[in-house]
Protein backbone atom coordinates (compact mmCIF):
# COMPACT_ATOMS: atom_id res chain seq x y z
CA UNK A 1 0.00 0.00 0.00
CA UNK A 2 1.22 3.52 -1.05
CA UNK A 3 1.42 6.10 1.55
CA UNK A 4 0.79 9.66 0.07
CA UNK A 5 1.85 12.52 2.69
CA UNK A 6 0.88 16.50 2.65
CA UNK A 7 3.22 17.46 5.31
CA UNK A 8 5.10 14.31 6.59
CA UNK A 9 6.69 16.13 9.06
CA UNK A 10 3.10 17.55 11.20
CA UNK A 11 1.51 14.08 10.17
CA UNK A 12 3.72 11.76 11.40
CA UNK A 13 5.51 13.95 14.29
CA UNK A 14 6.30 12.27 17.46
CA UNK A 15 4.19 12.33 20.08
CA UNK A 16 5.92 14.26 23.19
CA UNK A 17 6.92 16.95 20.46
CA UNK A 18 3.15 17.17 19.39
CA UNK A 19 2.02 17.67 23.09
CA UNK A 20 4.47 20.18 23.87
CA UNK A 21 3.22 21.92 20.56
CA UNK A 22 -0.10 21.29 21.64
CA UNK A 23 0.27 23.07 25.05
CA UNK A 24 2.30 25.88 23.47
CA UNK A 25 -0.73 26.58 21.44
CA UNK A 26 -3.39 25.58 24.27
CA UNK A 27 -1.97 28.96 26.34
CA UNK A 28 -2.12 30.93 22.65
CA UNK A 29 -6.15 29.88 22.51
CA UNK A 30 -6.30 30.78 26.16
CA UNK A 31 -4.77 33.64 25.78
CA UNK A 32 -7.03 34.78 22.75
CA UNK A 33 -9.93 33.54 24.30
CA UNK A 34 -9.40 35.91 26.93
CA UNK A 35 -9.75 38.90 24.50
CA UNK A 36 -13.01 37.74 23.72
CA UNK A 37 -16.03 39.48 26.11
CA UNK A 38 -17.65 35.62 26.10
CA UNK A 39 -14.73 34.25 27.84
CA UNK A 40 -13.40 36.34 29.84
CA UNK A 41 -16.10 36.31 32.37
CA UNK A 42 -16.06 32.36 31.78
CA UNK A 43 -13.02 32.02 32.16
CA UNK A 44 -12.63 34.37 35.58
CA UNK A 45 -14.95 32.12 37.30
CA UNK A 46 -12.61 29.27 36.36
CA UNK A 47 -9.78 31.20 38.22
CA UNK A 48 -8.38 31.60 34.66
CA UNK A 49 -6.69 35.07 34.81
CA UNK A 50 -3.93 34.39 32.23
CA UNK A 51 -2.65 31.59 29.76
CA UNK A 52 -0.07 30.82 32.27
CA UNK A 53 -2.57 29.40 34.69
CA UNK A 54 -2.13 26.82 32.18
CA UNK A 55 0.77 25.04 32.54
CA UNK A 56 0.51 21.26 31.59
CA UNK A 57 -1.95 19.90 28.71
CA UNK A 58 -3.80 17.97 32.14
CA UNK A 59 -4.83 21.40 33.05
CA UNK A 60 -7.18 21.77 30.05
CA UNK A 61 -9.59 20.33 32.55
CA UNK A 62 -9.97 23.37 34.66
CA UNK A 63 -11.00 25.10 31.34
CA UNK A 64 -14.66 25.87 31.20
CA UNK A 65 -16.77 23.83 28.87
CA UNK A 66 -18.28 25.90 25.54
CA UNK A 67 -21.52 24.18 24.04
CA UNK A 68 -24.29 25.36 21.10
CA UNK A 69 -26.61 27.07 23.36
CA UNK A 70 -23.54 29.45 24.49
CA UNK A 71 -22.24 30.24 21.00
CA UNK A 72 -26.24 31.41 20.53
CA UNK A 73 -25.74 33.57 23.86
CA UNK A 74 -22.70 35.22 22.12
CA UNK A 75 -24.31 35.96 19.17
CA UNK A 76 -23.83 38.04 17.27
CA UNK A 77 -19.74 38.44 17.65
CA UNK A 78 -19.22 38.05 21.89
CA UNK A 79 -16.92 35.49 21.15
CA UNK A 80 -14.91 37.17 18.26
CA UNK A 81 -10.91 37.31 18.95
CA UNK A 82 -9.80 40.16 16.39
CA UNK A 83 -11.06 43.31 14.80
CA UNK A 84 -13.76 42.96 12.18
CA UNK A 85 -11.40 44.26 9.45
CA UNK A 86 -9.21 41.27 10.36
CA UNK A 87 -12.10 38.96 9.12
CA UNK A 88 -12.22 37.28 6.12
CA UNK A 89 -14.97 34.70 6.10
CA UNK A 90 -18.27 34.41 7.80
CA UNK A 91 -19.92 30.48 8.04
CA UNK A 92 -23.03 30.31 10.86
CA UNK A 93 -24.99 26.69 11.23
CA UNK A 94 -28.99 27.68 12.01
CA UNK A 95 -30.96 25.80 14.31
CA UNK A 96 -34.31 25.44 15.88
CA UNK A 97 -34.05 28.15 17.85
CA UNK A 98 -33.86 30.22 15.02
CA UNK A 99 -30.34 32.33 16.58
CA UNK A 100 -27.59 30.55 14.27
CA UNK A 101 -24.21 30.14 15.89
CA UNK A 102 -21.52 32.29 13.85
CA UNK A 103 -18.07 31.42 13.02
CA UNK A 104 -15.72 33.94 12.16
CA UNK A 105 -12.46 32.91 10.36
CA UNK A 106 -9.17 35.52 9.25
CA UNK A 107 -6.85 34.77 6.30
CA UNK A 108 -4.17 32.60 9.03
CA UNK A 109 -7.53 30.65 9.94
CA UNK A 110 -8.65 30.11 6.10
CA UNK A 111 -4.73 29.51 5.37
CA UNK A 112 -4.87 26.45 8.30
CA UNK A 113 -8.45 24.83 7.66
CA UNK A 114 -7.09 24.41 3.79
CA UNK A 115 -3.95 22.25 4.77
CA UNK A 116 -5.80 20.36 7.11
CA UNK A 117 -8.18 19.73 3.94
CA UNK A 118 -5.19 19.15 1.57
CA UNK A 119 -3.73 16.78 4.03
CA UNK A 120 -7.10 14.60 4.83
CA UNK A 121 -7.40 14.38 0.75
CA UNK A 122 -4.01 13.56 0.58
CA UNK A 123 -3.99 10.79 3.21
CA UNK A 124 -6.84 9.10 0.82
CA UNK A 125 -4.36 9.22 -1.90
CA UNK A 126 -5.92 11.84 -4.15
CA UNK A 127 -3.97 13.97 -5.53
CA UNK A 128 -3.59 15.97 -8.99
CA UNK A 129 -4.41 13.25 -11.00
CA UNK A 130 -7.97 13.10 -10.03
CA UNK A 131 -10.78 15.25 -10.64
CA UNK A 132 -12.70 16.08 -7.54
CA UNK A 133 -16.52 16.70 -7.65
CA UNK A 134 -18.10 18.39 -4.31
CA UNK A 135 -21.20 17.32 -4.03
CA UNK A 136 -21.67 19.13 -0.56
CA UNK A 137 -23.64 22.48 -0.62
CA UNK A 138 -21.89 25.87 -1.29
CA UNK A 139 -23.00 28.95 0.92
CA UNK A 140 -23.41 28.98 4.99
CA UNK A 141 -22.67 25.59 5.60
CA UNK A 142 -19.33 24.15 5.53
CA UNK A 143 -19.23 21.09 3.19
CA UNK A 144 -18.48 22.97 -0.07
CA UNK A 145 -16.38 25.71 0.46
CA UNK A 146 -14.57 24.22 3.22
CA UNK A 147 -13.12 21.14 0.57
CA UNK A 148 -13.01 23.10 -1.93
CA UNK A 149 -10.03 25.16 -1.03
CA UNK A 150 -8.28 21.83 0.29
CA UNK A 151 -8.83 20.10 -2.75
CA UNK A 152 -7.60 22.88 -4.68
CA UNK A 153 -4.48 22.91 -3.26
CA UNK A 154 -3.87 19.42 -3.36
CA UNK A 155 -3.69 19.65 -6.90
CA UNK A 156 -7.07 18.10 -7.66
CA UNK A 157 -9.62 19.30 -10.90
CA UNK A 158 -12.46 20.69 -8.33
CA UNK A 159 -15.85 20.68 -9.76
CA UNK A 160 -17.92 23.02 -7.41
CA UNK A 161 -20.56 21.18 -8.09
CA UNK A 162 -23.01 22.13 -4.67
CA UNK A 163 -25.86 19.36 -3.86
CA UNK A 164 -28.62 18.55 -6.11
CA UNK A 165 -29.91 18.84 -9.70
CA UNK A 166 -28.97 14.67 -9.76
CA UNK A 167 -29.22 14.37 -13.10
CA UNK A 168 -26.83 17.19 -13.78
CA UNK A 169 -23.92 15.61 -11.57
CA UNK A 170 -24.28 12.22 -12.95
CA UNK A 171 -23.46 14.06 -16.75
CA UNK A 172 -20.68 16.24 -14.98
CA UNK A 173 -19.82 12.71 -13.73
CA UNK A 174 -19.77 10.98 -17.34
CA UNK A 175 -18.44 13.50 -18.93
CA UNK A 176 -15.88 14.84 -16.87
CA UNK A 177 -14.17 11.33 -15.60
CA UNK A 178 -15.56 12.25 -11.81
CA UNK A 179 -12.63 10.10 -10.05
CA UNK A 180 -13.84 11.27 -6.71
CA UNK A 181 -16.87 13.23 -5.06
CA UNK A 182 -17.63 14.45 -1.25
CA UNK A 183 -21.59 13.67 -0.51
CA UNK A 184 -23.55 12.83 2.34
CA UNK A 185 -24.03 8.80 2.38
CA UNK A 186 -27.60 9.37 2.17
CA UNK A 187 -27.43 11.64 -1.00
CA UNK A 188 -24.36 8.84 -2.34
CA UNK A 189 -26.84 6.26 -2.42
CA UNK A 190 -29.72 8.39 -3.68
CA UNK A 191 -27.29 8.83 -6.48
CA UNK A 192 -26.82 5.16 -7.09
CA UNK A 193 -30.83 5.04 -7.38
CA UNK A 194 -30.66 7.74 -9.79
CA UNK A 195 -27.97 5.94 -12.36
CA UNK A 196 -30.12 2.78 -12.31
CA UNK A 197 -33.21 4.42 -13.04
CA UNK A 198 -30.77 6.47 -15.99
CA UNK A 199 -29.75 3.08 -17.08
CA UNK A 200 -26.04 4.08 -16.96
CA UNK A 201 -23.77 1.21 -15.95
CA UNK A 202 -20.88 1.76 -13.56
CA UNK A 203 -18.48 1.42 -15.94
CA UNK A 204 -19.61 4.29 -17.58
CA UNK A 205 -17.81 6.56 -14.53
CA UNK A 206 -14.64 6.64 -13.81
CA UNK A 207 -15.51 6.64 -10.21
CA UNK A 208 -12.47 5.48 -7.53
CA UNK A 209 -13.07 6.84 -4.43
CA UNK A 210 -15.75 8.85 -2.61
CA UNK A 211 -16.06 11.74 1.07
CA UNK A 212 -18.62 10.09 3.19
CA UNK A 213 -19.52 12.66 5.81
CA UNK A 214 -22.04 15.60 7.50
CA UNK A 215 -24.29 13.05 8.96
CA UNK A 216 -23.53 9.50 11.09
CA UNK A 217 -23.80 6.43 9.14
CA UNK A 218 -22.99 2.84 9.94
CA UNK A 219 -19.96 0.41 8.57
CA UNK A 220 -22.82 -1.49 6.49
CA UNK A 221 -23.72 1.79 4.92
CA UNK A 222 -19.67 2.48 4.06
CA UNK A 223 -19.59 -1.02 2.97
CA UNK A 224 -23.43 -0.49 0.75
CA UNK A 225 -22.10 2.11 -1.09
CA UNK A 226 -18.08 0.25 -1.98
CA UNK A 227 -19.86 -2.60 -3.54
CA UNK A 228 -22.73 -0.89 -5.56
CA UNK A 229 -20.29 1.78 -6.89
CA UNK A 230 -16.91 -0.47 -6.76
CA UNK A 231 -15.20 2.28 -4.99
CA UNK A 232 -13.03 3.20 -1.91
CA UNK A 233 -15.70 5.35 0.74
CA UNK A 234 -13.73 6.97 3.49
CA UNK A 235 -15.22 8.80 6.07
CA UNK A 236 -15.25 12.53 6.22
CA UNK A 237 -15.81 14.36 9.65
CA UNK A 238 -16.23 17.56 10.79
CA UNK A 239 -18.61 20.46 12.33
CA UNK A 240 -18.95 24.21 11.60
CA UNK A 241 -17.83 25.27 15.27
CA UNK A 242 -14.49 23.55 14.42
CA UNK A 243 -14.30 24.94 10.91
CA UNK A 244 -16.18 22.10 8.91
CA UNK A 245 -14.84 19.17 7.22
CA UNK A 246 -10.96 18.11 8.15
CA UNK A 247 -11.37 17.98 11.63
CA UNK A 248 -11.30 14.21 11.45
CA UNK A 249 -10.70 11.85 8.31
CA UNK A 250 -9.75 7.70 7.13
CA UNK A 251 -6.65 7.35 5.34
CA UNK A 252 -6.41 4.34 3.50
CA UNK A 253 -6.42 2.14 6.19
CA UNK A 254 -9.85 2.97 7.00
CA UNK A 255 -9.53 1.68 10.63
CA UNK A 256 -10.69 5.05 12.14
CA UNK A 257 -10.03 8.66 11.44
CA UNK A 258 -6.88 10.58 12.46
CA UNK A 259 -8.09 13.87 14.11
CA UNK A 260 -5.66 16.46 13.18
CA UNK A 261 -4.18 17.03 17.25
CA UNK A 262 -2.01 19.85 15.65
CA UNK A 263 -5.06 21.90 15.28
CA UNK A 264 -7.35 19.90 17.95
CA UNK A 265 -7.60 18.19 21.29
CA UNK A 266 -9.67 15.90 21.29
CA UNK A 267 -11.70 15.16 24.73
CA UNK A 268 -13.81 12.14 25.40
CA UNK A 269 -16.20 12.52 28.42
CA UNK A 270 -19.37 10.86 30.33
CA UNK A 271 -22.25 13.43 28.87
CA UNK A 272 -23.51 13.38 31.88
CA UNK A 273 -20.72 13.42 34.53
CA UNK A 274 -18.65 15.71 32.09
CA UNK A 275 -15.81 13.04 33.91
CA UNK A 276 -13.09 12.54 31.08
CA UNK A 277 -13.16 9.10 29.63
CA UNK A 278 -9.78 6.91 28.51
CA UNK A 279 -9.23 5.87 24.85
CA UNK A 280 -10.90 3.31 23.68
CA UNK A 281 -14.06 4.26 26.13
CA UNK A 282 -17.02 5.74 24.44
CA UNK A 283 -18.39 8.95 24.97
CA UNK A 284 -19.11 12.69 23.86
CA UNK A 285 -16.51 14.07 21.89
CA UNK A 286 -14.99 17.64 22.99
CA UNK A 287 -12.52 19.62 21.28
CA UNK A 288 -10.52 22.45 21.52
CA UNK A 289 -9.00 24.74 18.49
CA UNK A 290 -5.33 25.30 18.87
CA UNK A 291 -4.70 27.70 15.73
CA UNK A 292 -8.03 29.66 15.53
CA UNK A 293 -7.47 32.85 15.97
CA UNK A 294 -10.82 34.79 15.37
CA UNK A 295 -13.04 32.61 17.23
CA UNK A 296 -11.19 30.28 19.56
CA UNK A 297 -13.13 27.73 21.82
CA UNK A 298 -12.81 26.30 24.03
CA UNK A 299 -13.53 22.55 25.08
CA UNK A 300 -16.49 22.33 22.68
CA UNK A 301 -19.15 19.90 23.33
CA UNK A 302 -20.41 18.08 19.86
CA UNK A 303 -22.82 16.52 21.36
CA UNK A 304 -21.38 13.02 19.05
CA UNK A 305 -20.77 9.70 20.55
CA UNK A 306 -17.15 7.74 19.52
CA UNK A 307 -14.50 6.64 21.19
CA UNK A 308 -10.92 7.15 20.53
CA UNK A 309 -8.96 3.95 18.61
CA UNK A 310 -5.58 3.42 20.56
CA UNK A 311 -2.45 2.91 19.38
CA UNK A 312 -0.52 3.87 16.14
CA UNK A 313 -2.12 3.47 12.57
CA UNK A 314 -0.13 1.18 9.71
CA UNK A 315 0.31 4.46 7.74
CA UNK A 316 2.69 6.08 9.83
CA UNK A 317 0.83 8.59 11.03
CA UNK A 318 0.83 9.44 14.43
CA UNK A 319 -2.71 12.03 15.29
CA UNK A 320 -4.76 9.65 17.36
CA UNK A 321 -8.20 8.16 15.56
CA UNK A 322 -11.62 8.44 16.38
CA UNK A 323 -14.06 5.66 15.51
CA UNK A 324 -17.36 6.12 13.74
CA UNK A 325 -20.03 8.47 15.17
CA UNK A 326 -22.36 5.94 16.82
CA UNK A 327 -24.70 8.80 17.45
CA UNK A 328 -25.74 12.29 18.60
CA UNK A 329 -26.46 12.75 22.30
CA UNK A 330 -29.85 14.27 21.26
CA UNK A 331 -30.46 11.85 18.85
CA UNK A 332 -31.23 8.59 20.91
CA UNK A 333 -34.83 7.56 20.91
CA UNK A 334 -36.18 5.96 24.18
CA UNK A 335 -39.18 3.34 22.78
CA UNK A 336 -40.89 2.25 25.90
CA UNK A 337 -38.07 2.61 27.81
CA UNK A 338 -35.77 1.30 25.83
CA UNK A 339 -32.86 3.47 24.13
CA UNK A 340 -32.58 3.14 20.94
CA UNK A 341 -30.31 4.54 18.68
CA UNK A 342 -30.97 5.07 15.21
CA UNK A 343 -27.91 4.36 13.53
CA UNK A 344 -28.30 0.97 15.21
CA UNK A 345 -31.62 0.58 13.31
CA UNK A 346 -29.62 1.68 10.01
CA UNK A 347 -26.92 -0.60 10.37
CA UNK A 348 -29.26 -3.53 10.84
CA UNK A 349 -31.01 -2.57 7.74
CA UNK A 350 -28.09 -2.10 5.40
CA UNK A 351 -26.83 -5.50 6.17
CA UNK A 352 -29.76 -7.23 4.14
CA UNK A 353 -29.43 -7.23 0.56
CA UNK A 354 -32.88 -6.71 -0.17
CA UNK A 355 -32.74 -3.40 1.67
CA UNK A 356 -32.61 -0.33 -1.44
CA UNK A 357 -31.56 3.05 -0.90
CA UNK A 358 -33.46 4.87 1.59
CA UNK A 359 -35.78 4.35 4.76
CA UNK A 360 -37.61 6.17 7.42
CA UNK A 361 -37.85 5.67 11.24
CA UNK A 362 -41.47 6.61 12.12
CA UNK A 363 -42.46 7.09 15.70
CA UNK A 364 -46.25 7.08 17.07
CA UNK A 365 -48.14 6.51 20.06
CA UNK A 366 -50.30 3.56 19.81
CA UNK A 367 -52.55 4.16 23.54
CA UNK A 368 -50.08 4.18 26.27
CA UNK A 369 -47.56 2.49 23.84
CA UNK A 370 -44.92 3.87 21.27
CA UNK A 371 -44.97 2.09 18.29
CA UNK A 372 -41.84 2.39 15.50
CA UNK A 373 -42.65 2.19 11.74
CA UNK A 374 -39.82 0.90 9.42
CA UNK A 375 -40.44 2.38 6.14
CA UNK A 376 -38.05 0.91 3.55
CA UNK A 377 -37.31 1.00 -0.18
CA UNK A 378 -36.32 -2.20 -1.20
CA UNK A 379 -35.26 -3.25 -4.86
CA UNK A 380 -38.67 -3.27 -7.29
CA UNK A 381 -37.89 -6.84 -8.78
CA UNK A 382 -38.61 -7.88 -4.87
CA UNK A 383 -42.75 -6.53 -6.32
CA UNK A 384 -43.20 -9.24 -8.79
CA UNK A 385 -42.80 -12.00 -5.97
CA UNK A 386 -45.75 -13.24 -4.31
CA UNK A 387 -46.92 -11.66 -1.42
CA UNK A 388 -46.08 -14.57 0.98
CA UNK A 389 -42.10 -13.51 0.26
CA UNK A 390 -42.81 -9.87 0.75
CA UNK A 391 -44.47 -11.03 4.08
CA UNK A 392 -41.23 -13.64 4.48
CA UNK A 393 -38.72 -10.36 3.84
CA UNK A 394 -40.82 -8.20 6.33
CA UNK A 395 -40.34 -10.61 9.22
CA UNK A 396 -36.52 -11.15 8.60
CA UNK A 397 -36.32 -7.10 9.16
CA UNK A 398 -38.63 -7.02 11.59
CA UNK A 399 -36.53 -9.90 13.58
CA UNK A 400 -32.89 -8.59 12.11
CA UNK A 401 -34.02 -4.71 13.99
CA UNK A 402 -35.47 -6.67 17.34
CA UNK A 403 -31.81 -8.92 17.46
CA UNK A 404 -29.91 -5.84 17.49
CA UNK A 405 -31.99 -3.11 19.46
CA UNK A 406 -34.78 -4.48 21.57
CA UNK A 407 -37.60 -3.17 19.70
CA UNK A 408 -40.29 -4.67 17.51
CA UNK A 409 -40.87 -2.30 14.65
CA UNK A 410 -43.55 -2.80 12.18
CA UNK A 411 -42.14 -2.83 8.66
CA UNK A 412 -43.80 -0.90 5.06
CA UNK A 413 -41.84 -1.98 2.24
CA UNK A 414 -41.44 0.25 -0.13
CA UNK A 415 -40.96 0.33 -4.26
CA UNK A 416 -37.39 2.28 -4.96
CA UNK A 417 -37.92 6.23 -5.29
CA UNK A 418 -40.84 6.37 -3.28
CA UNK A 419 -39.66 7.87 0.04
CA UNK A 420 -38.53 11.54 0.14
CA UNK A 421 -35.17 12.37 -1.06
CA UNK A 422 -32.95 14.94 0.89
CA UNK A 423 -29.63 16.65 -1.33
CA UNK A 424 -28.09 17.57 2.60
CA UNK A 425 -28.11 15.94 5.50
CA UNK A 426 -31.02 12.91 5.06
CA UNK A 427 -34.09 13.63 7.76
CA UNK A 428 -34.58 9.61 8.77
CA UNK A 429 -36.32 10.11 12.39
CA UNK A 430 -40.38 11.29 12.09
CA UNK A 431 -40.77 11.38 15.86
CA UNK A 432 -44.61 11.92 16.32
CA UNK A 433 -45.87 11.35 19.92
CA UNK A 434 -47.07 14.16 21.92
CA UNK A 435 -44.11 16.01 23.61
CA UNK A 436 -43.89 14.99 27.60
O1 LIG B 1 -21.55 18.70 8.73
C1 LIG B 1 -19.36 19.66 8.40
C2 LIG B 1 -19.04 18.60 7.41
C3 LIG B 1 -19.31 18.80 6.08
C4 LIG B 1 -18.46 17.41 7.82
C5 LIG B 1 -19.00 17.83 5.15
C6 LIG B 1 -18.15 16.43 6.89
C7 LIG B 1 -18.42 16.64 5.59
P1 LIG B 1 -22.32 20.85 10.67
O2 LIG B 1 -23.40 21.14 9.73
O3 LIG B 1 -21.97 21.85 11.71
O4 LIG B 1 -20.97 20.58 9.91
O5 LIG B 1 -22.69 19.48 11.37
C8 LIG B 1 -21.80 18.85 12.26
O6 LIG B 1 -22.62 16.67 11.62
O7 LIG B 1 -21.45 17.30 14.94
C9 LIG B 1 -21.98 15.38 13.48
O8 LIG B 1 -23.13 15.20 14.29
C10 LIG B 1 -22.37 15.32 12.02
N1 LIG B 1 -21.29 14.75 11.22
C11 LIG B 1 -20.39 15.39 10.46
N2 LIG B 1 -19.57 14.50 9.85
C12 LIG B 1 -19.95 13.26 10.26
C13 LIG B 1 -19.51 11.93 10.01
C14 LIG B 1 -20.75 19.57 9.01
N3 LIG B 1 -18.51 11.66 9.20
C15 LIG B 1 -22.39 17.56 12.73
N4 LIG B 1 -20.16 10.94 10.65
C16 LIG B 1 -21.43 16.79 13.63
C17 LIG B 1 -21.18 11.18 11.48
C18 LIG B 1 -21.04 13.43 11.14
N5 LIG B 1 -21.65 12.40 11.74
Amino acid sequence: MEIAFWDKRAETIDRPTLRQEQLRRLQGTVERALQTPFYKSKLKSAGIASAYDIKSLPDITRLPFTTKNDLRDAYPCKHLAVPMEQVVRIHMSSGTTGIPTVIYHTQDDINNWTDLVARSVVCTGCGPSDVFQNMMTYGLFTGGLGLHYGAEKAGMAVIPASSGNTKRQLWLMKEFGTSVVHATPSYMLHIYSELVKEGIPISDLKLAKAFLGAEPYSENTRKKIEGLFKIDAYNSYGLSEMNGPGVAFECVCKCGMHVWEDSYIVEVIDPDTLEPRRDGEEGEIVFTTLKRTATPLLRYRTRDLSKIIDGPCACGRTHRRMDRIKARTDDMLIINGVNVFPSHIEEALMQMPEMGTNYQIVVDKNESLDRVTIKTEVYSNLFKDDMRELEALKKRMRENIKSRVLINPVIELHEPGMLPVYEGKAKRVFDNRPPL
